[in-house]
């Protein structure tokens, strides 16, 4: 604490330099930058503040969907079409800390080299973030960079369906949802939430048996529930290892665009997500508080001990805790 506050302007200094350079298309400051955000250091809330300004203008797109099901690969081809529209991309592969996950890491990093020849494209993985959670926070303000270095379309690969997945896709523009035949995966068992949060689905490795069978039971679940007004998610089937498939997957991604831009559907979709991730962010930050400030284990054992000898009230003390916090918030 102590350190930051001494080195308070240096640090400020750098991170001008560093969102300057950004700002400007530096992609080694992009890199540096998206670091940053991982480490959750001091210096980026004011690169975020810095590069806020130049954002907003991107589409968003959140891939997720079972280890394994394509969806590293469907990303490479999407990029390749949206390169082919002259749209800059940007790649946002966010890594389960899961220990079988390894090769999935490995996976991406492979294909990623594919663009590198290519300016227009930045990818990069992300590692998921510490105990404090923030994942998704984490990985929405990493492609708030991506586009501030000038990106403008940003794909957001995330693996599974669990908590932190949902959050993140929730956080994008367009929400593609991916399965596959067989596996076991049938529709059914795949969470009610990530159904109601598709914006596409896509049914990839269609050279398999069984995507006939789920096509029609996504479409039969479809017709109970439908939680996004007029639009009904499509379901488009890719073979994405051989390309095919890929020109109706953009295809529904460019009708989605255009719905999205009717009727304020993306300026309502937007504000109900910065209603969020407000709540997230002033959450997040109390959170840093409290651990920063108040609730170390030794003081928490202490308090546990006088409480429970009457010696100290819970509800005072509570009180003095959130007034620590709030009163010091962190710089
Ligand atoms: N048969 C078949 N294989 C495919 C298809 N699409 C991808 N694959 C293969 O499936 C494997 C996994 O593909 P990835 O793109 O890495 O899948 P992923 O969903 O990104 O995987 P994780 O990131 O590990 O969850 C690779 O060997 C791909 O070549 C497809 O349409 N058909
Ligand atoms: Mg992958």
């Amino acid at each position: 604490m102590q350190n930051t506050i001494q080195s308070g302007n240096a640090t400020h200094a750098v991170t001008a330099k560093l969102s300057d350079r950004l700002l400007a298309g530096d992609l080694r400051s992009l890199a540096r930058a998206i670091s940053l955000i991982e480490d959750d250091a001091p210096a980026a809330r004011g690169l975020l503040s810095a590069c806020f300004p130049h954002t907003g203008k991107a589409l968003r797109l959140g891939i997720t969907g079972a280890p394994g099901a394509g969806k590293s690969t469907l990303v490479d081809q999407i990029a390749r079409a949206f390169r082919e529209q002259q749209h800059r991309v940007g790649i946002l592969a966010v890594d389960p800390t899961s220990p079988f996950s390894g090769g999935a890491i490995l996976g991406d990093r492979i294909r990623m080299e594919r663009h590198h020849a290519d300016t227009g494209v930045y990818a990069r993985s992300m590692a998921t973030r510490g105990a404090m959670g923030g994942l998704a926070r984490a990985a929405v303000d990493a492609a708030m960079l991506i586009e501030a270095a000038g990106h403008d379309r940003i794909l957001i690969e995330t693996v599974g369906v669990g908590q932190d997945e949902i959050d993140i896709v929730r956080l994008a523009d367009i929400t593609i949802v991916v399965l596959v035949p067989g596996m076991g995966d049938d529709v059914q068992s795949i969470k009610a939430g990530i159904l109601e949060i598709a914006d596409i689905f896509v049914v990839n490795k269609a050279d398999r048996e069984g995507a006939d069978r789920v096509e029609k039971e996504l479409k039969a679940m479809q017709s109970f529930a439908s939680s996004h007004g007029t639009w009904v998610a499509p379901v488009v089937r890719t073979v994405a290892s051989q390309g095919q498939g890929i020109e109706g997957l953009v295809g529904a991604i460019d009708d989605f665009t255009a719905w999205l831009s009717r009727d304020d559907h993306l300026r309502e979709r937007r504000e109900q997500q910065w209603r969020q991730r407000l709540t997230e962010m002033v959450r997040g930050e109390l959170l840093h508080g409290l651990h920063a400030h108040v609730l170390k284990p030794e003081e928490l054992a202490e308090h546990a001990r006088r409480i429970t000898a009457r010696q100290e009230d819970p509800f005072a003390t509570t009180a003095q805790m959130v007034e620590a916090i709030t009163g010091g918030s962190r710089k």
